[in-house]
């Protein structure tokens, strides 16, 4: 079993996007964690450290932090990768049909949801979120 960490973006929970978002991970995936929160953009820039030598990680990170978020554990078999195809391509007009991104992303940056990348980057993110007592088991 694996997990994996979503967020539902601002520029989605700002649109109320966000049930209907919802709606469609729940219908595919088993959800075991979510909150709803606002990152500072210090915390933005923490979860996003990886991307620290990239041209828009600054204005990434002022994305992430404009509004309130909703993340998400998701769990399953292989869940990080099946949960990546669900989303769709970084840039929502390169992603396939049926994809959140394609049906909800706005640009590159303002693309509706994170997924975690890795089992590295999962295990950070979940942590990064999520105490144990706050996930189901
Ligand atoms: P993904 O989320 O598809 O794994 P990453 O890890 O390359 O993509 O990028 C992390 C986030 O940074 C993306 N979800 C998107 O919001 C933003 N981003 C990626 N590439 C660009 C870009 N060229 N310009 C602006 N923002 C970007």
């Amino acid at each position: 079993m694996q997990r994996t960490l979503t967020i539902i973006k601002p520029d989605c929970v700002r649109l109320n996007l966000t049930g209907a978002i919802i709606s469609c991970i729940e219908k595919r995936f088993h959800i075991t964690g979510m909150k709803m929160l606002k990152l500072s953009k210090e915390e933005a820039k923490r979860f996003y450290i990886v991307h620290n030598n990239k041209t828009f990680y600054n204005s990434l990170t002022d994305f992430m932090s404009s509004g309130p978020v909703v993340a998400m554990v998701l769990e399953g078999d292989n869940i990080i990768e099946e949960f990546r195809r669900f989303m769709g391509a970084t840039d929502p007009k390169n992603a396939e049909e049926g994809t959140i991104r394609k049906k909800f992303g706005t640009n590159i940056e303002e693309n509706a949801i994170h997924g975690s990348d890795s089992e590295e980057a999962a295990s950070f993110e979940v942590n990064y979120f999520f105490s144990d007592l706050e996930l189901v088991r």
